[in-house]
């Protein structure tokens, strides 16, 4: 069994009784059809039978049949909770041989056919559209409503496309997406099996080879799970079997959906951020909803009529549902997914969006924000405020608040840095895109006043970054070695804590010692995105490395456990923010490059600005960049040593630079062209 990344084709092949059998399976994005293609070395060696099944009729009150007619086969029927129909076709065509059609069973049997191509395809009645969210129950969905026609529509399409057409333009569309970036760390590829390979690294023969092919299949997974017009990748990216599926299936808010696109910016594959994009656009009028639900009942005084309040989403969202925020995770967590957001613009520099997705959110979370604060002395306070899924003992409660309480409770705090620090953050976000906008919203100015007054980072008694205000020591309220490292999202995603601040920077450093990396797959890709930031190449490497030792499987599926996709694709993230950084105004590359990928070079990297970058280095020290601008606009890039390097055209001119002469140089270059710098 194999997966070709290059081509995102998975093949199986096996001999038997002389015969050698192949078997290829795709699924193509711009025909929504699955496609498995069985061959074999001699004529009319083919014989089996197609008899699907619909999981789990006999276990819930799930309806279904199905029938079987020529070659076609049809999976129908209905699912209770919210009205789901649904409807699956799989055609049968067969070069060579017969086929018998088997009504009773519903199968299909082929009968020495050459080579024969299966083409499935499904749909539902579901809607990602604000009804959807907003209704309850069966109302969710039009119980009336069949996916026969569509789906038919579908399947008619792609037998006239046949094989190898599908299959053309399936590569043409996947690696259009995958074939924009390679790193390579200076590895020897070899050809043992995911299995060995990870058993091998995990007895202590780390190698390049293995970190490098993680990354390609974060995006992969990536490109796989999440694209436009179809909901975004869940936890189990596009995957599951199970009846009642891993947490829901659902789009977890306190990270997990966050960390899902953190790298699909920097790794050039924006447009599958764009799943994102419309289910935020479906959620929205229910977060509006809850924003004011959240005003009334925590901050009645800021109530209102007519005013807008906002949105908010919380935790635990699905299909279907999106919760308000609160509870063991605060308000943050609007924030937290609103930074992607941000970063899609800030990435693409796609006007439309900011001007009619980007800002409006922004500006809209911001008003949501304002009415969540509290005043306590000269400063707004989010209140009550938590950080996501950190827990307290009775004990510590008691130290800190005088309150008898009993068990692990999550602690109700004021002001918290997670909290704090996004509502810095999305106010700082929030003004820049109005610069960008020339936009003179009168709300912009109570922003204004605000942010000045959220402190959101203390550095505690212990060097760390407070995760709480009441905290003096690290780990004053909550578990040290906790999954979750909220308070140092200012860091990343965040921008707050930053190189211009090393008091800060340090103390993030001391947080991510004191926490350690003793955790679960998605927690120790934070860790990594973190280290990068902090320029610990070597540690964040280190993360990386204990990810894939203790958190991986052996078809390289992430687990926390169990399968999550999130520490793939946080990881992959990881690798990117490793290799190129462009969050402060400038591009840096290589800013965390650990000793053991001391040679290497990327192709294909996006940074902020839309500029896509290469670079190659050779003993820890780039030798030669390559800058395309896809967007126009000043390009800034930091390296030491830079300003004394020459910068060329594709047709070998020299460039004019300004910048300050040593570790900076700045440019505008023309859209689509390409520049290299060289004798760094
Ligand atoms: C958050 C995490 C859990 C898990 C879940 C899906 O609540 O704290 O560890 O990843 O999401």
């Amino acid at each position: 069994r194999s997966l070709n990344l290059n081509e995102a084709i998975a093949h199986v092949s096996y001999e038997k009784d002389g015969v050698r059998y192949q078997r290829e399976y795709f699924a193509s994005y711009p025909d929504n059809v699955i496609v498995i293609r069985l061959s074999a070395d001699q004529k009319g060696a083919l014989s089996f039978t197609v008899r699907p099944e619909i999981p789990y009729l006999a276990l819930k009150q799930r309806k279904g049949k199905i029938t079987a007619t020529e070659n076609l086969l049809t999976l129908k029927g209905s699912m209770p909770l919210f009205s789901c129909n649904f409807e699956g076709q799989i055609k049968v065509l067969n070069e060579g041989g017969s086929l018998t059609t088997d009504a009773k069973n519903g199968a299909i049997k082929v009968n020495k056919a050459d080579a024969v191509t299966l083409l499935i395809t499904s749909g539902t009645n579901y809607r990602l559209s604000a009804k959807t969210f907003s209704n309850a129950g069966a109302k969710k969905l039009n119980p009336n409503e069949f996916p026969h026609d569509a789906v038919s529509a579908r399947m008619q399409a792609a037998h006239d496309l046949g094989y190898a057409e599908l299959k053309k333009r399936h590569l043409s569309d996947y690696q259009n997406l995958f074939g924009r970036v390679s790193v390579n760390l200076n590895s020897k590829p070899t050809s043992d099996p995911t299995h060995i390979l990870l058993e091998k690294y995990q007895k202590g023969k780390r190698d390049n080879w293995l970190e490098e092919l993680m990354f390609q299949y974060g995006r992969y997974l990536l490109i796989s799970s999440s694209r436009q017009n179809s909901l975004p990748a869940n936890l189990q990216g596009a995957w599951c079997q199970d009846y009642y599926s891993p947490w829901t299936g659902g789009f977890w808010h306190n990270i997990n959906v966050q960390m899902n696109y953190w790298g699909s910016m920097s790794a050039n594959l924006a447009e599958c951020f764009e799943a994102y994009i419309g289910f935020f656009e479906a959620y929205l009028p229910i977060a509006q909803q809850h924003a004011t639900d959240y005003v009334r009942k925590h901050n009645p005084g800021q109530l209102n009529k007519g005013e807008d309040n906002g949105w908010i989403i919380g935790t635990g969202a699905n299909a279907y549902y999106v919760p308000s925020a609160g509870g063991h995770s605060g308000p943050g967590t609007g924030g937290f997914t609103a930074k992607l957001l941000v970063d899609y613009y800030d990435f693409t520099q796609d006007r439309a969006f900011l001007k009619e997705v980007g800002y409006p959110a922004m500006l809209s979370l911001s008003k949501f924000y304002s009415k969540a604060l509290k005043p306590h002395g000269d400063l707004l306070l989010v209140e009550p405020s938590a950080s996501p899924e950190q827990s307290a003992t009775a004990e510590q409660i008691k130290r800190i608040t005088g309150r008898a309480t009993s068990g692990r409770k999550a602690f109700s705090a004021v002001g918290c840095t997670f909290d704090q620090g996004f509502v810095w953050e999305s106010y700082a976000d929030t003004l820049k895109m109005a610069d960008a906008l020339d936009s003179e919203d009168p709300f912009l100015d109570t922003i204004r006043k605000q942010i000045t007054k959220l402190d959101p980072i203390l550095v505690g008694a212990s060097g760390q970054i407070k995760e709480y205000r009441e905290e003096t020591n690290y780990s004053d309220i909550g578990s040290p070695t906790h999954r979750h490292i909220s308070h140092l999202c200012p860091l990343y995603p965040g921008t707050m804590i930053n190189s211009q601040k090393s008091e800060w920077m340090q103390a993030a450093s001391k947080t991510l010692d004191l926490r350690g990396n003793k955790t679960t797959g998605w927690a120790l890709a934070h860790r990594m995105n973190c280290r990068a930031r902090l320029g610990e190449g070597d540690q964040a490497r280190e993360a990386y490395e204990q990810f894939i030792r203790t958190r991986t499987a052996t078809n390289l599926w992430a687990l926390h456990p169990p399968f999550q996709i999130d520490g793939n694709l946080g990881t992959m993230a990881g690798v990117a923010e490793m290799l190129l950084q462009s969050h402060e105004g400038v591009i840096k590359v290589i800013p965390a490059l650990p000793r053991v990928w001391s040679t290497g070079h990327f192709d294909g990297l996006v940074a902020r600005g839309n500029f896509v970058i290469s670079a190659k280095w050779k003993d820890g020290k780039a030798t030669e960049l390559s800058i395309l601008s896809r967007s126009g606009g000043e390009c800034r890039i930091a390296y030491p040593g830079i300003g004394k390097a020459s910068l060329t055209d594709s047709s070998g001119n020299e460039i004019k630079v300004s910048g300050n002469g040593k570790d900076q140089i700045h440019f505008t270059p023309t859209v689509g062209e390409t520049y290299t710098v060289k004798t760094m």
